[in-house]
Protein backbone atom coordinates (compact mmCIF):
# COMPACT_ATOMS: atom_id res chain seq x y z
CA UNK A 1 0.00 0.00 0.00
CA UNK A 2 2.60 2.24 0.93
CA UNK A 3 4.81 1.85 -2.50
CA UNK A 4 1.32 2.73 -4.45
CA UNK A 5 1.06 5.98 -2.09
CA UNK A 6 4.64 6.86 -3.03
CA UNK A 7 4.20 6.17 -6.43
CA UNK A 8 1.17 8.38 -6.78
CA UNK A 9 1.65 11.19 -4.43
CA UNK A 10 4.94 11.25 -2.95
CA UNK A 11 4.15 14.16 -0.77
CA UNK A 12 2.05 12.81 1.02
CA UNK A 13 3.86 9.60 1.24
CA UNK A 14 6.66 11.58 3.21
CA UNK A 15 4.88 13.22 5.02
CA UNK A 16 3.48 9.97 6.61
CA UNK A 17 6.61 8.25 6.47
CA UNK A 18 7.64 11.61 8.88
CA UNK A 19 5.20 11.03 11.10
CA UNK A 20 6.11 6.96 11.58
CA UNK A 21 9.43 8.63 12.09
CA UNK A 22 8.45 10.93 14.72
CA UNK A 23 5.87 8.17 16.75
CA UNK A 24 8.81 5.91 16.74
CA UNK A 25 11.42 8.22 17.77
CA UNK A 26 10.00 9.32 20.63
CA UNK A 27 8.62 8.83 24.03
CA UNK A 28 5.06 9.17 23.34
CA UNK A 29 3.33 9.81 27.09
CA UNK A 30 -0.22 11.22 25.80
CA UNK A 31 -2.53 9.56 27.72
CA UNK A 32 -5.17 9.22 25.13
CA UNK A 33 -2.62 7.87 22.13
CA UNK A 34 -1.31 4.44 21.55
CA UNK A 35 0.41 2.07 18.63
CA UNK A 36 -2.17 -0.19 17.07
CA UNK A 37 -1.55 -3.51 15.37
CA UNK A 38 -0.72 -3.79 11.80
CA UNK A 39 -3.73 -5.84 11.50
CA UNK A 40 -5.65 -2.98 12.82
CA UNK A 41 -4.08 -0.81 10.45
CA UNK A 42 -4.36 -2.43 7.24
CA UNK A 43 -8.32 -3.71 8.58
CA UNK A 44 -8.75 0.69 8.88
CA UNK A 45 -7.16 1.53 5.62
CA UNK A 46 -8.56 -1.71 3.27
CA UNK A 47 -11.36 -1.02 0.56
CA UNK A 48 -14.41 -1.28 3.38
CA UNK A 49 -13.56 2.74 3.44
CA UNK A 50 -15.16 2.75 -0.19
CA UNK A 51 -18.80 1.39 1.20
CA UNK A 52 -21.93 3.70 2.25
CA UNK A 53 -24.15 1.23 4.65
CA UNK A 54 -26.43 4.00 5.87
CA UNK A 55 -28.95 2.11 8.74
CA UNK A 56 -28.13 -1.33 10.51
CA UNK A 57 -27.54 -4.89 9.52
CA UNK A 58 -30.36 -5.90 7.39
CA UNK A 59 -31.63 -2.66 7.28
CA UNK A 60 -29.45 -0.45 5.50
CA UNK A 61 -30.90 2.40 2.70
CA UNK A 62 -28.04 1.17 -0.32
CA UNK A 63 -27.68 -2.09 -1.64
CA UNK A 64 -24.28 -4.27 -1.28
CA UNK A 65 -23.95 -4.70 1.97
CA UNK A 66 -23.32 -8.84 2.07
CA UNK A 67 -20.12 -8.08 3.68
CA UNK A 68 -20.73 -5.13 5.40
CA UNK A 69 -23.27 -6.73 7.21
CA UNK A 70 -21.25 -9.77 8.54
CA UNK A 71 -18.63 -7.38 9.63
CA UNK A 72 -20.96 -5.05 12.08
CA UNK A 73 -22.76 -7.95 13.30
CA UNK A 74 -18.64 -9.12 14.15
CA UNK A 75 -17.81 -6.18 15.21
CA UNK A 76 -21.36 -6.01 17.88
CA UNK A 77 -20.67 -9.43 18.91
CA UNK A 78 -17.36 -8.90 19.77
CA UNK A 79 -17.77 -5.76 21.84
CA UNK A 80 -21.07 -7.54 23.53
CA UNK A 81 -18.74 -10.28 24.40
CA UNK A 82 -16.07 -8.30 25.63
CA UNK A 83 -17.94 -5.23 27.91
CA UNK A 84 -20.43 -7.83 28.94
CA UNK A 85 -23.24 -5.77 27.67
CA UNK A 86 -26.84 -6.57 26.07
CA UNK A 87 -26.51 -4.27 23.35
CA UNK A 88 -23.54 -2.45 21.28
CA UNK A 89 -23.47 0.43 18.59
CA UNK A 90 -20.41 0.29 16.61
CA UNK A 91 -21.00 3.23 14.62
CA UNK A 92 -20.15 6.39 16.52
CA UNK A 93 -17.79 8.37 14.38
CA UNK A 94 -16.15 9.20 17.83
CA UNK A 95 -16.22 9.05 21.74
CA UNK A 96 -17.98 12.90 21.29
CA UNK A 97 -20.84 12.23 19.04
CA UNK A 98 -21.23 8.66 20.98
CA UNK A 99 -21.74 11.01 24.24
CA UNK A 100 -23.83 13.07 22.32
CA UNK A 101 -25.97 10.17 21.35
CA UNK A 102 -26.41 8.95 24.28
CA UNK A 103 -27.67 11.98 26.02
CA UNK A 104 -29.68 12.80 22.69
CA UNK A 105 -31.22 9.14 23.63
CA UNK A 106 -32.43 9.70 26.57
CA UNK A 107 -33.21 13.61 27.47
CA UNK A 108 -34.93 16.17 25.54
CA UNK A 109 -32.98 19.08 24.36
CA UNK A 110 -33.17 21.75 27.28
CA UNK A 111 -33.05 19.17 29.82
CA UNK A 112 -30.10 19.16 32.78
CA UNK A 113 -27.25 16.78 32.52
CA UNK A 114 -24.51 16.62 35.22
CA UNK A 115 -20.94 15.69 34.20
CA UNK A 116 -17.51 16.09 35.47
CA UNK A 117 -16.75 19.71 35.30
CA UNK A 118 -13.84 20.34 32.06
CA UNK A 119 -11.78 22.30 34.74
CA UNK A 120 -11.35 19.27 37.37
CA UNK A 121 -10.74 16.50 34.69
CA UNK A 122 -14.31 15.94 32.69
CA UNK A 123 -14.38 16.03 29.42
CA UNK A 124 -15.73 18.96 27.00
CA UNK A 125 -18.92 16.93 25.80
CA UNK A 126 -19.72 16.24 29.72
CA UNK A 127 -21.17 19.47 29.60
CA UNK A 128 -18.60 22.33 29.08
CA UNK A 129 -19.09 25.41 28.49
CA UNK A 130 -17.82 26.01 25.29
CA UNK A 131 -19.10 21.94 24.33
CA UNK A 132 -22.96 21.80 22.38
CA UNK A 133 -23.44 19.81 25.35
CA UNK A 134 -24.29 22.66 27.55
CA UNK A 135 -26.05 24.53 24.59
CA UNK A 136 -28.62 21.62 23.30
CA UNK A 137 -28.84 20.43 27.29
CA UNK A 138 -28.82 22.45 30.53
CA UNK A 139 -25.61 21.51 32.24
CA UNK A 140 -24.31 21.04 35.64
CA UNK A 141 -20.77 20.15 36.82
CA UNK A 142 -19.70 18.91 39.69
CA UNK A 143 -15.99 19.36 41.05
CA UNK A 144 -13.15 17.30 42.42
CA UNK A 145 -12.84 17.62 46.09
CA UNK A 146 -9.65 20.57 45.98
CA UNK A 147 -6.97 19.17 48.41
CA UNK A 148 -7.90 15.36 47.76
CA UNK A 149 -8.42 15.62 44.11
CA UNK A 150 -10.61 12.61 44.23
CA UNK A 151 -14.46 12.63 43.28
CA UNK A 152 -16.41 13.80 46.51
CA UNK A 153 -19.97 11.60 46.29
CA UNK A 154 -21.13 13.81 49.11
CA UNK A 155 -20.82 16.49 46.88
CA UNK A 156 -21.81 15.05 43.42
CA UNK A 157 -24.96 13.50 45.48
CA UNK A 158 -25.87 16.76 47.21
CA UNK A 159 -25.86 18.82 43.72
CA UNK A 160 -27.88 16.00 42.19
CA UNK A 161 -30.35 16.62 44.83
CA UNK A 162 -30.39 20.38 44.32
CA UNK A 163 -30.37 20.54 40.53
CA UNK A 164 -32.69 16.90 39.70
CA UNK A 165 -30.69 16.15 36.38
CA UNK A 166 -31.85 14.17 34.10
CA UNK A 167 -29.13 12.10 33.49
CA UNK A 168 -25.36 11.87 35.54
CA UNK A 169 -22.19 11.27 33.22
CA UNK A 170 -19.61 9.23 35.13
CA UNK A 171 -16.34 9.24 33.54
CA UNK A 172 -13.06 11.83 33.25
CA UNK A 173 -10.29 12.15 30.81
CA UNK A 174 -7.92 13.73 33.05
CA UNK A 175 -8.32 12.00 36.54
CA UNK A 176 -6.16 9.55 37.76
CA UNK A 177 -8.39 7.10 39.76
CA UNK A 178 -10.18 4.89 39.77
CA UNK A 179 -13.76 5.91 39.76
CA UNK A 180 -16.94 3.96 41.82
CA UNK A 181 -19.54 3.96 39.17
CA UNK A 182 -21.65 1.57 41.39
CA UNK A 183 -22.12 4.76 43.88
CA UNK A 184 -22.32 6.75 40.47
CA UNK A 185 -25.68 4.49 39.72
CA UNK A 186 -27.02 4.45 42.77
CA UNK A 187 -26.77 8.41 43.29
CA UNK A 188 -28.31 8.60 39.79
CA UNK A 189 -31.30 6.05 41.11
CA UNK A 190 -31.50 8.39 44.37
CA UNK A 191 -32.53 11.18 41.91
CA UNK A 192 -34.61 9.65 39.35
CA UNK A 193 -31.40 10.14 36.35
CA UNK A 194 -30.35 8.05 34.31
CA UNK A 195 -26.27 6.88 34.25
CA UNK A 196 -24.14 7.33 31.52
CA UNK A 197 -20.24 6.19 32.10
CA UNK A 198 -17.87 7.29 29.76
CA UNK A 199 -14.62 5.20 30.07
CA UNK A 200 -13.11 6.15 27.06
CA UNK A 201 -9.76 6.63 29.03
CA UNK A 202 -9.62 3.44 31.04
CA UNK A 203 -11.87 1.23 28.58
CA UNK A 204 -8.76 -1.60 27.91
CA UNK A 205 -8.29 -1.07 31.23
CA UNK A 206 -11.99 -2.20 32.07
CA UNK A 207 -12.17 -4.73 29.47
CA UNK A 208 -8.88 -6.30 31.42
CA UNK A 209 -10.64 -6.34 34.18
CA UNK A 210 -8.35 -3.93 36.40
CA UNK A 211 -10.82 -1.68 36.75
CA UNK A 212 -14.84 -2.59 38.00
CA UNK A 213 -16.62 -2.19 34.84
CA UNK A 214 -19.47 0.10 34.70
CA UNK A 215 -21.95 -1.80 32.70
CA UNK A 216 -24.25 -3.26 35.37
CA UNK A 217 -24.59 0.20 36.77
CA UNK A 218 -25.01 2.11 33.73
CA UNK A 219 -28.09 3.21 31.23
CA UNK A 220 -25.55 3.71 28.68
CA UNK A 221 -21.92 3.28 28.78
CA UNK A 222 -19.85 5.46 25.72
CA UNK A 223 -16.45 4.64 24.60
CA UNK A 224 -13.40 5.88 22.32
CA UNK A 225 -11.95 2.73 20.92
CA UNK A 226 -8.40 4.16 20.21
CA UNK A 227 -6.79 5.17 23.93
CA UNK A 228 -6.27 2.44 26.30
CA UNK A 229 -8.23 -0.17 24.33
CA UNK A 230 -6.03 0.11 21.33
CA UNK A 231 -8.00 0.29 18.16
CA UNK A 232 -8.67 2.80 15.41
CA UNK A 233 -9.82 6.38 16.09
CA UNK A 234 -13.70 5.50 16.58
CA UNK A 235 -16.70 5.36 19.54
CA UNK A 236 -18.91 3.04 20.76
CA UNK A 237 -21.75 2.79 22.70
CA UNK A 238 -23.18 -0.04 24.49
CA UNK A 239 -26.26 -0.30 26.50
CA UNK A 240 -29.26 -2.31 28.21
CA UNK A 241 -31.49 -4.08 25.72
CA UNK A 242 -34.36 -1.10 27.31
CA UNK A 243 -32.25 0.99 25.31
CA UNK A 244 -31.31 -0.46 22.34
CA UNK A 245 -33.59 1.02 20.18
CA UNK A 246 -33.39 4.61 21.28
CA UNK A 247 -29.27 4.88 21.60
CA UNK A 248 -29.44 3.17 17.96
CA UNK A 249 -31.71 5.69 16.40
CA UNK A 250 -30.08 8.72 18.11
CA UNK A 251 -26.89 7.29 16.39
CA UNK A 252 -28.05 6.88 12.89
CA UNK A 253 -30.25 8.93 11.68
CA UNK A 254 -30.08 11.12 14.91
CA UNK A 255 -26.58 12.63 14.48
CA UNK A 256 -24.88 10.42 11.80
CA UNK A 257 -25.05 9.52 8.52
CA UNK A 258 -23.76 6.69 7.09
CA UNK A 259 -20.87 4.44 9.21
CA UNK A 260 -17.26 4.70 8.79
CA UNK A 261 -17.26 0.92 7.90
CA UNK A 262 -13.53 0.95 7.63
CA UNK A 263 -12.81 2.09 11.23
CA UNK A 264 -16.13 -0.39 12.07
CA UNK A 265 -13.84 -3.06 10.50
CA UNK A 266 -10.84 -2.34 12.58
CA UNK A 267 -12.77 -2.00 15.49
CA UNK A 268 -13.80 -5.57 15.14
CA UNK A 269 -10.40 -6.49 14.86
CA UNK A 270 -8.95 -4.65 17.91
CA UNK A 271 -12.07 -6.11 19.94
CA UNK A 272 -10.46 -9.88 18.80
CA UNK A 273 -6.74 -8.61 19.76
CA UNK A 274 -8.40 -7.40 23.11
CA UNK A 275 -10.03 -10.09 23.82
CA UNK A 276 -6.68 -12.50 24.47
CA UNK A 277 -4.50 -12.93 27.47
CA UNK A 278 -1.84 -11.31 25.91
CA UNK A 279 -4.44 -7.82 26.58
CA UNK A 280 -4.68 -8.37 30.31
CA UNK A 281 -1.44 -8.36 30.23
CA UNK A 282 -0.36 -5.21 28.52
CA UNK A 283 -3.42 -3.28 31.01
CA UNK A 284 -2.11 -4.87 33.72
CA UNK A 285 1.36 -3.13 32.60
CA UNK A 286 -0.17 -0.19 32.08
CA UNK A 287 -0.61 0.52 35.48
CA UNK A 288 1.82 -0.96 36.51
CA UNK A 289 4.30 1.69 34.39
CA UNK A 290 1.98 4.07 35.32
CA UNK A 291 2.61 3.62 39.15
CA UNK A 292 6.26 3.30 38.89
CA UNK A 293 6.58 6.55 37.05
CA UNK A 294 4.39 8.10 39.62
CA UNK A 295 6.41 7.06 42.33
CA UNK A 296 9.35 8.11 40.70
CA UNK A 297 8.57 11.70 40.00
CA UNK A 298 7.64 12.24 43.81
CA UNK A 299 10.43 11.50 44.54
CA UNK A 300 12.02 14.25 42.55
CA UNK A 301 9.41 16.29 44.51
CA UNK A 302 6.78 16.65 41.70
CA UNK A 303 2.91 17.28 43.23
CA UNK A 304 0.74 15.06 41.74
CA UNK A 305 -3.13 15.58 41.72
CA UNK A 306 -4.57 13.23 44.07
CA UNK A 307 -0.91 12.16 45.46
CA UNK A 308 -0.55 9.13 42.55
CA UNK A 309 -2.60 7.08 40.31
CA UNK A 310 -4.78 4.33 39.67
CA UNK A 311 -4.66 3.82 35.94
CA UNK A 312 -3.04 4.48 33.15
CA UNK A 313 -2.57 8.50 33.73
CA UNK A 314 -0.84 10.97 35.69
CA UNK A 315 -1.60 15.14 36.18
CA UNK A 316 1.04 17.02 37.47
CA UNK A 317 0.67 20.04 39.16
CA UNK A 318 3.57 22.21 38.41
CA UNK A 319 2.99 25.22 40.60
CA UNK A 320 5.54 23.92 43.19
CA UNK A 321 8.13 24.20 40.14
CA UNK A 322 6.94 27.51 38.79
CA UNK A 323 6.99 25.61 35.81
CA UNK A 324 3.61 26.53 33.48
CA UNK A 325 2.64 23.15 31.69
CA UNK A 326 2.76 24.36 28.86
CA UNK A 327 6.15 25.28 28.62
CA UNK A 328 6.92 21.79 29.84
CA UNK A 329 5.13 20.18 27.11
CA UNK A 330 7.21 22.24 24.49
CA UNK A 331 10.65 21.53 26.04
CA UNK A 332 9.80 18.33 26.85
CA UNK A 333 8.68 17.51 23.07
CA UNK A 334 12.23 19.18 21.89
CA UNK A 335 13.21 16.36 23.86
CA UNK A 336 11.41 13.43 22.19
CA UNK A 337 9.29 13.08 25.18
CA UNK A 338 5.50 13.90 24.29
CA UNK A 339 2.72 15.18 26.61
CA UNK A 340 0.03 17.33 26.67
CA UNK A 341 -0.44 20.78 29.17
CA UNK A 342 -3.65 20.21 31.17
CA UNK A 343 -5.47 22.06 33.76
CA UNK A 344 -5.35 21.00 36.92
CA UNK A 345 -8.65 21.47 39.54
CA UNK A 346 -8.82 24.87 40.89
CA UNK A 347 -6.38 25.96 38.21
CA UNK A 348 -5.55 30.07 38.91
CA UNK A 349 -3.74 29.61 35.31
CA UNK A 350 -6.17 29.72 32.04
CA UNK A 351 -6.30 26.18 30.19
CA UNK A 352 -4.96 27.80 27.72
CA UNK A 353 -2.23 28.23 29.83
CA UNK A 354 -2.69 25.88 32.54
CA UNK A 355 -0.63 25.20 35.63
CA UNK A 356 -0.97 20.60 34.95
CA UNK A 357 1.08 18.50 32.67
CA UNK A 358 -0.94 15.07 32.04
CA UNK A 359 1.25 12.29 30.87
CA UNK A 360 -0.06 8.51 30.94
CA UNK A 361 1.56 4.87 29.83
CA UNK A 362 -0.22 3.35 27.29
CA UNK A 363 1.74 3.78 24.15
CA UNK A 364 5.08 3.17 25.71
CA UNK A 365 3.91 0.03 27.50
CA UNK A 366 2.73 -1.66 23.78
CA UNK A 367 6.27 -1.10 22.79
CA UNK A 368 7.08 -3.30 25.73
CA UNK A 369 8.65 -0.63 27.96
CA UNK A 370 8.36 -2.13 31.96
CA UNK A 371 8.85 -0.41 35.72
CA UNK A 372 12.38 0.38 34.67
CA UNK A 373 12.28 2.48 31.87
CA UNK A 374 9.07 4.15 33.58
CA UNK A 375 11.62 5.40 36.02
CA UNK A 376 14.04 5.84 33.82
CA UNK A 377 11.56 8.43 31.94
CA UNK A 378 10.71 10.05 35.35
CA UNK A 379 14.33 11.26 35.19
CA UNK A 380 14.29 12.43 31.90
CA UNK A 381 11.45 14.31 32.89
CA UNK A 382 13.00 15.59 35.71
CA UNK A 383 16.31 16.51 33.83
CA UNK A 384 14.28 18.89 31.87
CA UNK A 385 12.21 20.04 34.16
CA UNK A 386 15.47 21.44 35.91
CA UNK A 387 17.11 22.66 33.03
CA UNK A 388 13.85 24.08 31.29
CA UNK A 389 15.63 27.32 29.87
CA UNK A 390 19.02 24.71 28.87
CA UNK A 391 18.63 23.85 25.02
CA UNK A 392 21.87 21.50 25.66
CA UNK A 393 20.68 19.13 28.56
CA UNK A 394 17.49 19.24 26.82
CA UNK A 395 18.95 18.14 23.23
CA UNK A 396 21.07 15.55 25.17
CA UNK A 397 17.99 14.26 26.84
CA UNK A 398 16.41 13.63 23.76
CA UNK A 399 19.03 11.44 22.53
CA UNK A 400 18.78 9.55 25.85
CA UNK A 401 15.20 8.97 25.01
CA UNK A 402 16.15 8.04 21.30
CA UNK A 403 18.08 5.51 22.30
CA UNK A 404 15.49 4.37 24.84
CA UNK A 405 13.19 4.36 21.85
CA UNK A 406 15.51 2.42 19.56
CA UNK A 407 15.61 -0.34 22.71
CA UNK A 408 11.96 -0.84 22.55
CA UNK A 409 10.89 -0.41 18.47
CA UNK A 410 6.81 -0.34 17.69
CA UNK A 411 6.05 -3.72 17.65
CA UNK A 412 3.67 -4.93 14.69
CA UNK A 413 1.63 -7.66 16.30
CA UNK A 414 1.09 -8.14 19.81
CA UNK A 415 -1.00 -11.36 19.74
CA UNK A 416 -0.36 -15.01 18.58
CA UNK A 417 -2.55 -15.35 14.53
CA UNK A 418 -4.21 -18.42 14.74
CA UNK A 419 -1.25 -20.55 13.58
CA UNK A 420 0.59 -19.72 16.94
CA UNK A 421 3.07 -17.31 15.59
N1 LIG B 1 -9.36 14.98 24.55
C1 LIG B 1 -9.12 13.56 24.51
C2 LIG B 1 -8.03 13.20 25.44
O1 LIG B 1 -6.90 13.36 25.08
O2 LIG B 1 -8.27 12.78 26.57
C3 LIG B 1 -10.34 12.88 24.80
O3 LIG B 1 -11.27 13.22 23.84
Amino acid sequence: MMNALEQYDPQIYELIRQEQARQSGAIRLIPSENYVSRAVMLASGGCLTNKYAEGYPGHRYYEGQQVTDLIEKIAQDRAKKLFKADHANVQPYSGSVANMAAYAALVEPGGTIMGMSLADGGHLTHGGKVSFTSKFFKSVSYRVNPEAGRIDFDHVRDLAKQHRPKLIISGATAYPREIDFKIFGEIAQEVGAYHISDIAHIAGLVVAGIHKSPVPYADVVSTTTHKTLRGPRGGMLLCKDEHAKKVDRAVFPGLQGGPHMHTMTAIAVAMAEADTPEFVAYAEQVVKNAKALAEKLLEYGFNLVSGGTDNHLILIDLRNKNIPGKKLAKALDRARIVTNYNSIPNDPSPPANPSGLRIGTPAITTRGMKEEQAREIAKLINKVTENIDNESVIEAVGKEALLLCSQFPVPDHFIKNSNGR
